[in-house]
């Protein structure tokens, strides 16, 4: 299938080490995804859906214990402890593939060892990358063919070019005649490791089965690792949806957004909009990569190809469009199963048949008081199956952003949008991105919890290099008069007595309306301590009942609160010690002295 040696003799080194029984070179056909998911459905990890309801869709359940991530388990091997920064666990290099080596010896004995070859970008953009995972899961496979391009066209365009070598394994080994589980994977959390080696480029990931444990091609390379190459290279990795937005007049706009988990990422990046002649189409729901061309335009790619998304509380109220991308084709994890063969989960939009089989393998009790679907279960969609996708989606060229936004779940301090003074106060804005917590509600210490540009897990260095890269993109702009403007939002501003001050949803294209006013030069604001405002006539709230009488208060900047946050933010910079970059230390003096 390929000449290329140096993967030639990549797959021969590891299968000696893995000691798989055969070694497999997937080609991304039909034919080979439908003869997987055969072998799947007999062997009982799979279930097959019903072929009217969910046509090519099938249903997997994991072991118990790997329903997630495992970020206590996720590590960055630098050869220097301080490259991988205050907020990532740390191993050096030598030691941790010393120790790893010990658990890939014979690791796939009774397996196949699959070869993927897959592209993380428009196969041939000149954004994209590609890497080649080896895996012993055929469930990762299939989940990977969604997600990337993947399969034989990648190592046309490889050729003997460069890749990113990942090497998976669910690490449970089977002795000869031993009967294989539904879905194996090392049963000790401590066995568990999701290894990045930036200085190389390497992901090796031992004992885990699930998402972002084991399909490398997301987090791990297209944020950890590729978040490493892009400072290297001067391009930008970011955890970003990017969505194009059209107005009545017809002019259409590209931003990307980036948001703490748990605050509608999905939902906004395929919004269905409440007022007439607006369009909003998507490019990606997860991850942006970013360049400038020629012009000195900032063009960004979504290196998927798919969907991994959170299936409870998704329906055709909240995201029709992400219920429409899993119509067909695609794979359900830890969802229950009706015995009409379709899915079900917790906020679907109809009551759960009798007889449903919950991701427990067990008939669902409704007096036992189980959820069907695990808070975490997700589908596995294709991106072009989605009603809503925009036509320049896989444009190897990528869309021009005209502005990026950050966010959280911030109940006070926060108005519902503004803008920054400039790209280093962009940047900050970006740093100090967090959601409220309460004590009561999640054992942690009340305050806010920060995720700076919502990279904390995925940054594959040192947190406080990385806001100095944003400094830096910012510095080195080709033509800075070019760069996206900066916003933040919150949707989820509430009133001292508790109640939301904004609709949110689809109601949210009003705000975005603004962003894209202000970035043709449409409106002024009004200039804050903390930015630029939105004077309140300019946000359209027609039709919306009561909200005029609330605009005051979702705009208001209070400089007391204002101050309380400094402080925390202090806190939060303090840190990266001497890795924050100079320029941030200023912009909080600066915003302190606004204030007062
Ligand atoms: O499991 S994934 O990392 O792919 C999804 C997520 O946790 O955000
Ligand atoms: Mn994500």
């Amino acid at each position: 299938m390929t000449k290329n040696q140096k993967l030639l003799d990549w797959v021969n080194e590891w299968a000696a080490i893995c000691q798989p029984d055969n070694v497999y070179w997937c080609d991304g056909s039909e034919e080979e995804n439908q003869r997987l998911m055969d072998e799947m459905v007999a062997s009982g990890a799979a279930v097959k859906l019903d072929d009217k309801k969910r046509p090519g869709s099938y249903a997997f359940n994991s072991d118990p214990s790997d329903v997630a991530r495992v970020e206590n388990r996720t590590f960055i091997c630098t050869t220097k402890k301080e490259d991988a920064g205050p907020t990532n666990n740390w191993m050096a290099p030598d030691e941790m593939k010393a120790e790893m080596l010990k658990s890939y010896k014979g690791c796939m004995k009774g397996r196949t060892m699959y070869v993927i070859p897959f592209s993380m970008g428009p196969l041939g953009s000149n954004i994209a990358k590609i890497g080649i995972e080896l895996t012993d899961s055929a469930y990762v496979v299939t989940n990977m063919r969604i997600m990337t391009r993947m399969g034989k066209a990648v190592l046309d365009v490889l050729g003997d070019g460069e890749f990113i070598p990942c090497i998976h394994s669910v690490g449970a080994p089977l002795e000869a005649g031993q009967k294989d589980v539904r879905w194996p994977c090392a049963s000790n959390i401590d066995d568990k490791f999701i290894s990045h080696f930036p200085e190389t480029n390497e992901i090796w990931s031992f004992g885990s089965g699930y998402g972002g444990n084991a399909l490398l091609g997301k987090k791990c390379l297209a944020l950890r690792i590729a978040s490493s190459m892009a400072k290297r290279e001067g391009w930008l990795a970011e955890h970003m949806l990017i969505m194009g937005i059209t107005n009545p007049q017809g002019e259409k706009k590209y931003i990307a957004a980036a948001f703490p988990s748990a605050c509608g990422k999905t939902n906004l990046a395929m919004l269905i909009p409440t007022i007439p002649g607006w369009k909003v189409e998507t490019v990606g729901d997860d991850i942006a990569w970013m360049k400038f061309d020629e012009n000195g335009v900032l063009r960004a790619i979504n290196p998927e190809a798919g969907f991994f998304g959170v299936a409870p509380m998704t329906s055709d109220e909240t995201n029709p469009n992400a219920m429409h991308s899993a119509d067909k084709n695609s794979i359900f994890t830890n969802v229950g199963v009706t015995p009409d063969g379709d899915i079900w989960w917790e906020g679907i939009g109809w009551d759960c048949p009798a007889g449903t089989i919950t991701w427990k393998d067990k008939v669902y009790d409704p007096a036992s008081g189980d959820v069907v679907a695990h808070p975490n279960a997700r589908f596995t969609a294709p991106a072009g199956q989605c009603p809503c996708i925009d036509p320049a989606w896989e444009d190897p060229a990528g869309v021009p952003i005209s502005a990026i936004l950050f966010g959280g779940r911030r109940p006070s301090t926060v108005p519902l949008v503004y803008q920054a003074l400039s790209w280093n106060h962009g940047t900050f804005m970006g740093s100090i991105v967090g959601s409220e917590v309460t004590a009561a509600a999640i054992g942690l210490k009340a305050g806010v919890r920060r995720d700076p540009f919502a990279m904390l897990p995925f940054c594959g260095y040192n947190m406080g290099d990385y806001f100095g890269h944003w400094i830096k993109i910012g510095e080195n702009a080709p033509d800075k008069s070019k760069l996206p403007m900066i916003f933040n939002v919150n949707w989820f501003r509430k009133s001292p007595e508790g109640k939301w001050l904004w609709p949110g949803y689809g109601e949210n294209i009003r705000v975005l309306g603004w962003i894209i006013d202000r970035v043709m030069g449409k409106v002024d604001a009004v200039e804050t301590p903390i930015g630029f405002v939105p004077k309140k006539e300019d946000i359209n709230i027609d039709g919306l009942k009561g909200q005029a009488e609330l605009m005051d208060e979702l705009l208001a900047v209070d400089k007391n609160l204002w101050l309380d946050e400094c402080e925390l933010i202090a806190e939060h910079q303090a840190q990266f010690g001497a890795s924050l970059p100079k320029e941030l230390k200023e912009e909080y003096e600066n915003l302190k002295a606004r204030l007062q």
